[in-house]
């Protein structure tokens, strides 16, 4: 978008990139559906390949929600080719934008288990991580993690009581790039030194959240803590549970 110099830019990115292999191989575009679903429709992306838009028209949440993706924010998917454990992708992903936040634009996000991160209690950033399968032969073949983090947006009721943003000044070009470099770092780190920085900056220990298995009615636990394959452990009656996905709200006084 040269008539945008708050734009995201695929040449500025690649001038800031220190990576080996993501975003080696970028695409940016206007507008896409979903840029998960983008870079799944390309059978042949390499390890590391980038899509990255300035809108999305049907931003995927989990579980078949939507992400609000409006013209300003940061909407970025990498193809990940037998690395980490796809389980554990979501949590590195999460240590490492929380990291790049932190350097480009000196804010200090909180993470919310397992894949949110928080600025003054709300959600600024969602992550998604999605496999990916051979059409031939139905093997996992990769994962597709996926970003979308707000910028400068206003969001409209009820989103507004939940949804927070970066401030619009941030510069998305050097966010990317950091992203991506902060990625390839937590990628290639061991798990348990990303779980120590992730557990460092999700403060959910002792908190009483109300956990919402799918399918299941809702319960009130309370937080132990993240156990070392990256769950959240609640205790729940005297009984200690680990949760490796589902819903989990915090109860806030406001
Ligand atoms: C997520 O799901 O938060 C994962 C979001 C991943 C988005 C990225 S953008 C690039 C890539 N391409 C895609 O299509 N997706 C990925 P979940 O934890 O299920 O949260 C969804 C819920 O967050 C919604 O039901 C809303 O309540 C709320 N929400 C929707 N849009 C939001 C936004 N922009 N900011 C904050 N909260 C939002």
């Amino acid at each position: 978008m040269g008539h945008n110099p708050d734009g995201v830019c695929a040449q500025r990115i690649r001038a800031l990139l220190h990576t080996r292999a993501l975003g080696r191989v970028l695409t940016v575009l206007d507008e896409t559906a979903s840029t998960n679903a983008e870079l799944r429709a390309r059978e042949c992306a390499v390890h590391g390949e980038t899509v990255i838009a300035r809108r999305q028209t049907a931003g995927r949440g989990r579980l078949g929600r939507r992400f609000e993706s409006p013209e300003g924010g940061l909407y970025l998917s990498v193809m990940l080719r037998g690395c980490a454990e796809p389980g554990q992708v979501t949590i590195r992903a999460a240590a490492a934008v929380h990291r790049a936040v932190l350097s480009v634009c000196a804010l200090r996000c909180s993470i919310k288990w397992v894949n949110d991160l928080l600025l003054d209690g709300r959600k600024v950033c969602g992550i998604l991580t999605e496999g990916v399968c051979s059409p031939q032969t139905g093997r996992l073949t990769g994962a597709v993690c996926g970003i979308g983090l707000n910028v400068g947006a206003v969001f409209e009721p009820p989103l507004d009581k939940t949804a927070g943003s970066l401030p619009a000044g941030v510069d998305k070009n050097a966010l990317a790039a950091a992203v991506l470099c902060e990625l390839e770092r937590c990628l290639d780190e061991p798990f348990d030194a990303v779980l120590r920085y992730y557990r460092a900056h999700c403060p959910m220990a002792g908190q009483d959240v109300t956990v919402r298995p799918s399918g299941l009615p809702p319960y009130e636990a309370r937080v132990e803590g993240i156990d070392d394959e990256g769950r959240l452990v609640v205790v729940r009656g005297g009984q200690r549970q680990a949760l490796s996905s589902g819903e989990v709200s915090l109860h806030r006084e406001d």
